[in-house]
This record gives C-alpha cells, structure tokens and sequence, in this order.
C-alpha cells in the first residue's frame, strides 16, 4: 500500500468558537488557539481541521458564510490567522480549513445580487424555481434543519432551495461561473499556505436538475437524498476540482459524505480516482434514530462492529479510511459509546480510544474528547444555543409527534450542543475558558474534568491518547496492517487482529460494565508478545480469558 503523510498523521478538530477566548468577551478565537498549540503539540497531534472562521451572520456557526476571504470578527483577523498557521507550522502542525460551498450565508454579496432580479447576473448562484402554485414550493422536499427546503423571495416571487436553513441557500454548481468561484478561491487559501481541506457536506452538491419529489416519511416533508446525495455530477465536479485545484499542492482533502455507502466511497477517496483523500462516512452514528436522528437508546454492539468492521474490510487496499467517535455535530462519545458514570467514565473513555486509534485509517480527535469530556445536563431549552435542536424542538411537538418530555430527553442524549459547549481547561471559573460569560454555558463537571488537572496525572485519558498517538508513530501495523474482526457474536466484547508482513496486533475491548468471560488467540499470551497499552493502570496479569469493566489492550507480537 502506497505510504502517505496523511495516512499516518493525527487530526484534531477544533470548534473555535468553543475552544479558548483570549479577549474576555466570551467566545474562542484564532489568538485563543494560538495560546493552546504547545498543548496540542504535547498531545502530540499533526493536523489541525479547523471548523470554520469565515465571515458569517452565524446562524448555524460559521457553516453559512457571507465573506470566503475574510476572518469573522469574533474571531479575529487575517493577520491572526496567518500568526497562527506560521506558528503551527513552526510547531510541525498543520493546518486545514473547512470548506462549505454547497451553500453560501444568504447575506454573501452573491446572493444579495442574485435575489435581487430575475435577470440579475448572480440570479444562477443559486437554485431558483417558480412554485407549484400559489404557495406551494416546487417540490416537497424538507431541510435537514426542519420546514420545507424553499424559501419564497417575495422580491421576484420565486423560491430557492436550501438543504439546512432558509440563510443557507444551496449554491448552484451546473453554473460554470460558481464552480470558477469556488476553485479560485480555494487556491486563494492554497497560496497562503493552509494544508487541505474537510469539506463540508460536499456529497451534496449535485442535484438531479429536474428535482422530483421525494418519498414522504412521517407525513412531513419528501426525502430530497436520491436527487441531492451523490447526486449526478458529483464526481464529475470533484474531479474538476482535483484537476484545478487539489492536484497543485500538497494537500489533505477529507470529504463529508453523509449517507456514503463503502462502493461510493471508493469513487470519492479511490487513489486511482483523483478526487480525494478520504472521506466521513456516518453509518455508525446514524441509523439508530427512532424519529429521524432523535432517539434515547444506547447503541447496539453488535450492529456497530459490524458496521465499523465493513468499513476495515472492504474498503479495501485502494481507497483510505477517516476514523472518529465525536465531532462537532455528534453527542460526546464517552456518554454515547462508553460510560460517563464517575465509576467508568475514565476507562470507558480509554476503552474507545483505543478501539479506534488501533484501526487503520486516520483517527480524528474532537477537542475535549482527550479529556473524557462528557455530554451537558440539559434541562431547560433555554440552555441550547445549536438551530438543529431548536427547530426539531420547534417542529416535532408542533406537529405533535412528540410530547417535551420525550424531545428533552432526545435532546440530552443526542444535541448538537453537547460538543460545543466550552473546552475545560482548569478548575478555574469557566474553565478556563474565557473571563467573561460563555456563549454557551460550560458543562458543571469542569472541576472534576479540565486539562491542568489531567496534565498533573500521567494515568489521565489525556496522557492515554498521548500512548497511543506515539504508538501509531512506532508501529506500521498500526496505520497500515490488515484489519480482521474476532469474536463476532460476542455482544460484549468488540476485538479485532491486525497484521502485517510477520506482525500481529490484538485489540481487545469490553464495551460492558461487567466482568466478561473471553477465549482470545493463545499466541498474543505467549511468552514473546507484549502488551502495547492497558486501560487498568494496576499491574494487571496479562489477561487471556476474563475482561474487567470497560477493560481495553493492545498486544503485539513479531513472529
Ligand atoms: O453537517 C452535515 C450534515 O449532514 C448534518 O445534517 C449532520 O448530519 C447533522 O448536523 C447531524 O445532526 C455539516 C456540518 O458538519 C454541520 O455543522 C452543518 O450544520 C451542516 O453541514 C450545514 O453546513
Ligand atoms: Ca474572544
């Protein structure tokens, strides 16, 4: 297999806004990242993927943006940023953007220009239709954040499309002129010196041009999927922008594709393809929703190493794999996946962190998931910030789908707002994050969890990930080795077996709360393998056939 820096590079994200507030008026920005690179430079990170710092209203914090070339005010300013990506580099860090260009904020001076007449030379920006009658939208389909994907200008009386809010309109890429748009102002971000790019919901970019209606589910709004994810030219544009674009610099390029299947997959991050580097899948973050993503249910083990474990298998030696828990759209993975119990939560946390740091693929961390930080008690909807959770609060019980008791409960399991809420620094007031009143409030447990504290303690979750970061660093295997999935009924237990050339690895990890009974190969026990990392920092006999609650290892030997 082709060796690659970015196959064996660790990304972290950062959520900005969240993440360190060094002016006191209670929001993260670029100088506060600044401040935190020795941090991450400890933890031993190569790759920064900075969620968005453009010119945004932020009505969906920064993924609608007005101004591509402009840094958002509350983050700083251009000369922040080009502080901070010569000091990350100086650091051997890189750094790469996120690029949102299905949509555009509905304040961009394109759109301003484009709704403003039908012959307006923007009017073909977006995607504008007359509606099936009087006030009905030119199909059915809805928007991932609620309400119906049209919004009707009262200006020209006709309707654009918006997959997420009605200030996020869908930007139209048949039209030549965005793509040139788009391309140039990426290699304006090239020039200066930026190392890649995730790429927002970058599946969705081409729509079926005559927009069918989609299949009605739970009598709301048709499902726009068939026609708008992975749609017809969306191969066609990413190879264009390959060609334009990617091809000249050495990049990462990370795609997120929702609703990719491995086959559409190995199109997108094939090496052979020349579209990208890899992508996001979702299949084992999705899918467990009883009313759309919304559901209080814990994951089942079974189906979630099934999915990961297709993933590992099939995508094959051709196309590249991005391995994550968490990000800044998902709840956080030790309540979801582990256990945020105080009796747990630590080795819960180590548990999953090495279940996916001992994958092959390039592993993604979300700030504070170093720390074991954990989802937000939630009571009141005053306390959500995020338009994903409003809206669906909105929506669900207005249409009496739900009673908010129900929704609360949904919410405290699965809200956007359980990332977001600000990274924990110390035990300070606020965390450490800021010396002014939050955007969003910080999680009660900042006391018992922050970074100062975990920096002190060399058996923290912290100093856990830092293990396995140099680990990957100092085995092949662990970034390159083949990928075999043991015990597969075992509805505890999830481990797998690596290997390459003479090398084999065993991971094994209890994702219960009980002691388990396991039979795992006899020959990662022998007298010559050793145990790479262990969840339980007692001096543990190396253990062949009974797991400790959330008990997680790594054994490696050299034939
Ligand atoms: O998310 C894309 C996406 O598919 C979301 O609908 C995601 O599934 C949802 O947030 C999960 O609840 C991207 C960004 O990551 C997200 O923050 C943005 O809100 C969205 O695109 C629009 O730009
Ligand atoms: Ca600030």
């Amino acid at each position: 297999m082709e060796r690659k820096w970015w196959k064996e590079a660790i990304v972290y994200q950062i959520y900005p806004r969240s993440f360190k507030d060094s002016n006191g008026d209670g929001i993260g920005d670029l100088n506060g990242i600044r401040q935190k690179l020795s941090y991450l430079k400890l933890l031993g990170i190569d790759v920064i993927w900075l969620s968005p710092v453009y010119q945004s209203p932020n009505d969906d914090n920064g993924y609608d943006i007005s101004d591509y070339k402009k840094v958002m005010d509350e983050f700083g300013t251009m000369n922040d940023f080009d502080d901070l990506l010569k000091e990350a580099h100086e650091n051997g860090i890189r750094i790469i953007m996120d690029l949102v260009v299905n949509h555009t904020s509905d304040e961009h001076p394109w759109f301003l220009e484009s709704r403003s007449s039908r012959e307006n030379p923007y009017r073909d920006y977006y995607i504008w239709r007359e509606g099936k009658g009087e006030n009905e939208p030119p199909n059915n389909w809805g928007s991932c954040f609620g309400g119906s994907a049209w919004e009707k200008d009262e200006k020209t009386g006709m309707y654009y499309l918006h997959l997420f809010s009605p200030k996020q309109p869908d930007l139209n890429w048949e039209n030549e002129a965005v793509r040139n748009e788009v391309f140039e102002m990426m290699d304006w971000w090239c020039r200066k010196g930026i190392d890649g790019f995730r790429m927002d919901v970058i599946s969705m970019i081409s729509k079926t041009p005559s927009l069918p209606d989609g299949e009605v589910k739970e009598g709301l709004y048709g499902d726009f999927s068939p026609y708008a994810v992975h749609g017809p030219k969306v191969h066609t544009y990413l190879k264009e922008m390959n060609k334009k674009v990617l091809s000249n610099y050495d990049l990462m390029t990370v795609g997120e594709t929702a609703g990719v299947t491995v086959e559409e997959a190995r199109k997108y991050a094939g090496s052979g393809e020349q579209e990208l580097n890899m992508v996001f899948h979702f299949e084992h973050v999705e899918g467990d929703g009883e009313l759309r993503k919304w559901t209080d249910k814990k994951p089942d083990l079974l189906r979630l190493k099934r999915v990961l474990s297709r993933w590992q298998e099939e995508l094959g030696d051709d196309a590249w794999n991005s391995l994550y828990w968490d990000n800044h759209d998902q709840p956080r993975a030790v309540s979801r996946f582990g256990d945020d119990s105080s009796r747990y939560r630590e080795v819960s946390a180590k548990m999953l962190a090495t279940c996916l740091h001992m994958m092959r693929g390039t592993p993604y961390i979300y700030q504070g998931e170093e720390l074991g930080m954990t989802n937000y008690p939630f009571t009141e909807l005053s306390q959500f910030r995020d338009i994903e959770s409003l809206n669906a609060y909105k929506e669900l019980i207005g249409k009496g789908l739900v009673s908010h008791e129900t929704m609360m409960r949904y919410l405290r399991c699965k809200s956007r707002d359980h990332a977001r809420t600000p990274m924990q620094w110390d035990d300070s007031p606020e965390a450490g994050f800021t010396n002014a009143v939050p955007w969003i409030s910080v999680n009660p447990n900042y006391i018992e969890i922050n970074a100062e504290k975990e920096l002190a303690d060399e058996n923290s979750v912290f100093h856990y990930y830092r293990k396995l970061i140099k680990l990957r660093k100092n085995y092949e295997i662990i970034v390159y080795g083949n990928y075999e999935l043991i015990m597969k009924e075992d509805t505890r237990v999830f481990a797998y077996v690596r290997s390459l050339g003479d090398e084999r690895l065993l991971v094994v990890c209890n994702f219960s709360d009980e002691e388990t009974a396991v039979s795992l190969p006899e020959e990662f026990f022998r007298e010559d393998a050793t145990c790479l990392i262990h969840n339980y920092n007692d001096s543990l006999q190396q253990r062949q056939s009974r797991l400790l609650p959330y008990e997680a290892a790594a054994y490696y030997l050299h034939k």
